[in-house]
């Protein structure tokens, strides 16, 4: 983790907050990131107290506090963004990265963001699900002329409910989220010490993270931005599996989790091992009378789903979009099924004229989990991901929730792999192979193939 960038941020916080007036009247110096790493939650130097939220590989804006006012500054900008190890993609992003820093004040807070635009073209903010004034909404052409490049705007709103929201531009919109222009921005309630909201429970960890989506042809490094529903990188926060930092919980500890979709489609969140609840939406708190566990959670496209469970079972817990082409690497979408299909004696004739050529598929595609395959420059697998006992065959939108007793409260530190109870693991049979026949094909002659047919049951042959 790259604390240093994170800490001399919330230096020039903090030294600006202390600074003249004649300071305070300049643009804040904006605070910029170049890890892709999660950043320590950061704890309030000034204002209002919250407990802050982690931002899965991101980080939060810090602020100068001027005049009672909470001072942001967001620079929208062309960013590298390294989506997983040697993974390199063009995007644009604010203050360095791609998604932009969270914003975190308090219900409440006055709040004032400029906003620099350093993109070739104009850019807008639009502060999804927000209350506040028409004027700033941040919707270019309707409530504001768009800011041009090279010029700043001030945005200026109370944070009037706690929740959970975004922002993202709204000018030239499906180029900018294509390109990864987005951040979270959290309001927490406003509750003296000792007290708690009605709706909104304390928690001892309390997670954040975006949905996007982006469209790289493998051994490229930008973004198609004509794409709507054929991605291939899909990611939480700009990252994607393995890449992706796992959640950490001390078992017992209330756990929130806050996702928000800015990607073209829907993404069923599903956790194993726990059962949650969907405690805020963006509209606000959910009361506790209209929760139902659950243990997926559809978040469609510009929503924002709140989810919170009691994280009380040990282990390393899969946290996952359930579409199973959102858990899979860069893909080409035109691979043939060859489930089935007998290859014997075929690769031999087509290695004469193309000597690499490999037969991928015919038995599933979990051989691909483990093949060490030659692919193009700056992409990742379709499939990756190593644990303790093999390949996960994964990528994309998973995690994994690691509930340990021993987790120190207030460390995010990766505790490794969990070790298994002995007795609580499944296991290969040991006795007699099963005596199953397989089932014989039988080709009728004269069926044309895909024809519909049926089969009447023989009579007294029918076994329940
Ligand atoms: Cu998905």
């Amino acid at each position: 983790m790259n604390r240093r960038n994170f800490f001399s941020g919330a230096a020039t916080a903090v030294a600006a907050a202390s600074v003249s007036r004649v300071a305070l009247a300049a643009l804040p110096e904006p605070a910029t990131q170049s890890s892709a790493d999660t950043a320590p939650p950061l704890h309030p130097p000034t204002g209002r107290p919250y407990n802050p939220v982690v931002t899965l590989n991101g980080w939060t804006a810090p602020w100068r506090m001027n005049a009672g006012v909470k001072e942001f500054h967001l620079v929208a900008e062309p960013v590298v963004r390294e989506v997983a190890p040697g993974f390199m993609v063009n995007m644009w992003g604010y203050n360095g990265q791609s998604p932009g820093p969270t914003i975190e004040v308090v219900e409440g807070d006055r709040v004032r963001i400029f906003v620099t635009n350093r993109l070739p073209e104009h850019t807008t903010i639009h502060w999804h699900g927000q209350r506040l004034p028409n004027g700033m909404d941040g919707v270019g052409g309707l409530t504001q002329p768009a800011i041009q490049p090279g010029k700043t705007f001030v945005y200026e709103f109370v944070a009037r409910r706690p929740g959970t929201f975004m922002y993202h531009p709204h000018a030239d919109e499906m180029v900018q989220m294509a390109m990864g222009m987005m951040g979270l921005w959290i309001t927490h309630p406003n509750v003296g010490k000792g007290a708690t909201h009605p709706h909104i429970a304390k928690v001892q960890r309390d997670y954040a993270f975006l949905l996007n989506a982006f469209d790289v042809e493998p051994g490229s490094m930008t973004p198609k931005v004509n794409t709507m529903l054929d991605h291939n990188i899909w990611c939480w926060n700009s990252r994607v599996f393995p890449a992706i930092s796992p959640l950490v919980a001390r078992q017992g500890e209330r756990v929130r989790i806050r996702v928000g979709n800015l990607t073209m489609t829907n993404h069923p969140i599903h956790l194993h091992g726990h059962e949650f609840e969907v405690t805020g939406t963006d509209g606000g708190p959910v009361p506790k009378s209209a929760r139902w566990p659950e243990v997926t959670t559809d978040v469609a496209v510009g929503q924002m789903r709140q989810i919170e469970l009691i994280a009380d079972e040990p282990g390393d817990w899969a946290l996952h979009c359930h579409k199973s082409h959102h858990t899979m690497g860069a893909m080409g979408h035109s691979v043939p099924t060859m489930i089935g299909v007998d290859h014997r004696g075929l690769v031999g004739k087509i290695q004469k004229i193309v000597p690499d050529y490999m037969v991928m598929g015919e038995r599933g595609m979990a051989d691909m989990g483990a093949m060490e395959m030659p692919l193009p420059d700056n992409t990742f697998p379709m499939m990756t991901g190593t644990g303790p006992f093999g390949p996960l065959e994964m990528g994309g939108m998973f995690t994994t929730l690691k509930v340990r007793a021993d987790q120190p409260a207030g460390s995010y530190a990766d505790p490794g792999d969990f070790k298994q109870p002995s007795g609580n693991q499944a296991y290969e049979w040991q006795g007699a192979a099963a005596n199953t026949p397989r089932p014989v094909r039988t080709d009728t002659p004269g069926t044309a193939p895909g024809a519909a047919s049926a089969r009447k049951p023989a009579t007294g042959t029918h076994q329940h």
